[in-house]
């Protein structure tokens, strides 16, 4: 199958020093290349601050407008969000078409989902974000149409407002619509989650940056000790190849469950609009009892990806839930694995071992609630050792002559609901 030919596209981004520079322009072609477009040359300028009219100087917007004329390139994508008038200077000045970070981000995002949540959530980010910059550019417009004389301004500049005015009502009731819409199904995931809280099952969050290996780890323990009919979730060498969260059970041998939830992976600077939107599919990170938080290990700027993951765990509330980090794809480099200090692992989802040392570490940290104890349970409450049998870790029955005696390892709730036939040896 032929692909589509990708767009050509100019890159520009502002250095104005900060240490991560470098690694925001990597990540701009990146997100460009995940948009079907491809750069044909990166520009960055080093300036203080940005210009409030054009964000670049002068002569960078008179270098814009060259390289779009010679190189028949039609669209720049600029590294920060810009101002909805930034944009229509730029473009005024350049002659192409002005995409920032966010508009990018939101494309990716539009092009990917799937559900018919994750597609009302990208609806109604890409609607806020249009708002503000619908009434900029009709603005424009009616500035182009009355001139800079002109006696009959007054007039067409109220009938030019109304259709502005116009317009900015169609967007928002296609706001209120979309939010409506999101309200009812969030309300079916809530109740969900107190059923799922109500079986007081601990939950565990898989979160980290974009295409760091979340989903293909979800798949490997659902693989593992799913049940026999949970589905595999989409796996993708992509950015943001995951939209939707998706929560599987996890049944241990030793009888201990929890629920594991894949989300949306992160990228630095993702727009504010997107992370609003997305709130109630984060919301499986933030009420999780343990999150695992996923980095590449083989791409050279992990800490700047481990630093924005953490910042938008800061950005949606998540504070203080507990962490384990997995530095992930240990066998793309030479790092021996599986291979654990604390609460930080090097492995390789490809490898059973490493899926061992995991859930050895998830284990460790989510079910502290545990205790062993010996029972004697008459014959006549054979319930209760099919309850053991079903939710907790028998490690030895013996069967006496006054009942079943049974050395068990579980849940501190559940040892006090049998206290009465607990033994002291
Ligand atoms: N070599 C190697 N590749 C891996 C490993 N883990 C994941 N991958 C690959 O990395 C790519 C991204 O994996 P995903 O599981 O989709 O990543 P994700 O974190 O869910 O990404 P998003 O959903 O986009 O946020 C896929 O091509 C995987 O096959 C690993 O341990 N080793
Ligand atoms: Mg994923």
């Amino acid at each position: 199958m032929e692909e589509t030919p990708r767009t050509p596209v100019v890159t520009i981004g502002l250095n104005a020093g900060q240490a991560t520079f470098g690694y925001s322009m990597t990540e701009l072609k990146n997100l460009v290349e995940a948009n079907n477009m491809t750069v044909v040359e990166e520009i960055q300028q080093s300036l203080p601050k940005p210009n409030p009219g054009t964000y670049f100087g002068t002569g960078k917007v008179e270098e814009l407008a060259t390289i779009v004329a010679d190189d028949g390139v039609d669209t720049i994508v600029v590294n920060d969000e810009l101002t909805p008038s930034q944009i229509r200077n730029l473009e005024a000045g350049t002659k192409a078409r002005i995409m920032d970070r966010t508009g990018l981000i939101l494309e990716i995002f539009a092009n990917r989902a799937q559900s018919r949540e994750a597609k009302l959530q990208v609806q109604l980010a890409m609607l806020q974000y249009q708002l503000p910059r619908l009434h900029t550019s009709a603005s424009q417009r009616l500035d182009q149409q009355t001139g800079s004389g002109g006696g009959g301004g007054f007039t067409n500049r109220g009938s030019g407002e109304s259709q502005t005015e116009m317009s900015r009502r169609t967007i928002q009731r296609s706001i209120n619509h979309v939010n409506h819409e999101l309200k009812e199904i969030n309300q079916a995931a809530a109740t969900q989650r107190q059923q799922r809280e109500r079986n007081e099952l601990p939950s565990v969050a898989l979160v980290g940056y974009t295409n760091a290996g979340k989903s293909t780890l979800m798949n490997a323990l659902v693989r593992e000790f799913g049940k026999s009919e949970e589905k595999q979730v989409f796996v993708k060498n992509m950015l943001f190849a995951t939209l939707d969260t998706s929560v599987r059970q996890l049944t241990f041998p030793d009888q201990k469950k929890l629920l594991l939830s894949d989300t949306v992976g992160f990228v630095s600077q993702l727009p504010t609009q997107l992370v609003k939107a997305f709130r109630s599919t984060l919301a499986e990170a933030a009420n999780a009892d343990l999150l695992i938080q996923v980095v590449d290990y083989a791409d050279p700027n992990k800490e700047a990806m481990m630093a924005t993951t953490e910042q938008t765990l800061e950005d949606i509330g998540v504070t203080d839930v507990p962490m384990i980090t997995v530095f992930n794809k240990a066998d793309l480099t030479d790092a021996h694995y599986p291979n654990r200090v604390g609460d930080q692992l090097i492995l390789s989802a490809m490898d059973a071992d490493s899926i061992d040392a995991l859930v050895q570490a998830v284990k460790e940290k989510v079910f502290h609630n545990y205790v062993t104890a010996n029972f004697l349970i008459p014959f006549a409450d054979g319930d209760v050792v099919a309850y053991m049998n079903d939710h907790a870790n028998v490690l030895d029955t013996n069967y006496e002559a006054d009942g079943t005696a049974l050395k068990v390892e579980l849940q501190s709730a559940d040892f006090d609901r049998f206290k009465q036939y607990v033994v002291t040896e």
